[in-house]
């Protein structure tokens, strides 16, 4: 690829001077860009084998982004707590080359620290707040204008049912080594499926989330200040979603690929300092939303645990690898989160009671 070349597509100032590799996320290639003028920018190849339309996807990205920035117009770094997409030279939100790759490009933001995992209390705290923030600017946006991503994203039945046709075509002859991951899950099989079949029945508001609300999709700056990206699976869904994954990511005491299990444990003390930051920002759940609040984190972990088992079974094809096995260990940790949920049940903690204890102060 010619990244001199497709840098030059976009309506930038300056030239390609340097470029590095940024290898956090699992989806996207993301190469930082540094220019003759001295400005910097994210430049990424959209996988097109996970999000088949691009200019859907920009097209949510575009509303997304002009909305949040709409709601923080005039507040200090407003620059900084909203990603902005870099158009192309003749005016497009992503450019296709040739060979059919598509790329889009947008500000870097700077003077910002982004994190794989959550190491204390006072981050969780602010990763609660973060997320809490992202859904209440999202509160008047009407999600009906935003195209699907991808389908059945949080689904866990039809997850379950990529499981299964991984294990009945178990082309790499992998099934052997995971019997005991199987069996897990499908102990868990039915138990996961409430937050999804609530949602659909109805029986849960439908909001617009952001539905990848790990801890390395949120920037976070001086004074509070964060900023949610990768938003390109922004869709109408359960808030359930969003504190699933944020729970999943900002609890768990070891790297989501750790390749030693017995180190993952779910932080009952990040859990509370999450939940604080949260309700602090989230100010609008019903109590259907509240209740489930705590099992959504074992519910979006399960998912995962799918997800990364199918995924192992299939051949490493969907989530970016650089190691073997390493969508195996991701598979495991989250079983080894699930567990640990399980075991400490008595102890996590519940929004409600948090509310409680806020006022009572
Ligand atoms: P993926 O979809 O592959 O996860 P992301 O959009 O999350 O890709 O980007 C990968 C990483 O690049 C992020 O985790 C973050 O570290 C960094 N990043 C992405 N966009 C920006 C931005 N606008 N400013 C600064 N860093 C960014
Ligand atoms: C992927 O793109 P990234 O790395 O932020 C995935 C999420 C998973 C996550 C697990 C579009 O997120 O759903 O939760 O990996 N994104 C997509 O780490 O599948
Ligand atoms: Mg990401």
């Amino acid at each position: 690829m010619d990244v001199t070349n497709i840098v030059g597509r976009f309506a930038i100032n300056g030239s390609l001077r340097d470029r590095h590799a940024n290898t956090t996320g699992h989806i996207n290639t993301t190469i930082m860009v540094h220019t003759s003028a001295g400005s910097s920018y994210v430049l990424q190849r959209i996988n097109t084998a996970v999000f088949p339309h691009p200019a859907e996807l920009m097209e949510n990205i575009r509303l997304v982004t002009t909305h949040i920035a709409s709601k923080v117009a005039g507040l200090p770094d407003a620059s900084r707590r909203h990603l902005s997409i870099i158009p192309t030279k003749d005016g497009r939100l992503f450019h296709q080359e040739p060979d059919g790759s598509s790329w889009r490009m947008y500000s870097f933001i700077d003077q910002v620290d982004n994190y794989d995992m959550v190491a204390d209390e006072e981050i969780a705290y602010r990763f609660g707040r973060a997320v809490g923030l992202f859904q209440s600017q999202m509160r008047d946006f009407d999600g009906s204008r935003l195209f699907i991503t991808i389908p059945h994203f949080h689904d866990m039945a039809w997850r379950y049912v990529q499981l299964d046709a991984a294990v009945k075509s178990d082309q790499f002859d992998r099934v052997k080594e995971v019997r005991p991951e199987l069996a897990y899950l499908e102990e868990n099989r039915k138990r996961g499926c409430a937050i999804w079949d609530l949602w659909q029945a109805g029986r849960l508001p439908t909001r617009v989330t952001h539905n990848d609300t790990k801890v390395n999709n949120v920037l976070f700056g001086k004074n509070g200040l964060s900023c949610m990206i990768d938003l390109d699976t922004v869709m109408p869904g359960t808030i359930l979603f969003d504190t699933g994954d944020m729970i999943r990511t900002a609890t768990i005491t070891a790297a989501e690929d750790a390749p030693d299990a017995t180190q993952v444990h779910c932080s009952i003390s990040r859990f509370q300092a999450l939940l604080e930051g949260y309700a602090e920002a989230a100010t609008f759940l019903t109590e259907a939303e509240a209740s489930l609040l705590a099992e959504s984190g074992r519910a979006i972990t399960q998912i995962m645990a799918v997800r990364f088992l199918t995924d192992y079974l299939d051949g490493d094809r969907y989530y970016a690898t650089s190691r073997p096995r390493q969508n195996l260990d991701r598979a495991r940790t989250q079983l080894a989160f699930m567990r640990s949920m399980d075991a400490q049940r008595e102890d996590i903690p519940h929004i409600s009671s948090l509310a409680q204890r806020r006022s009572s102060v």
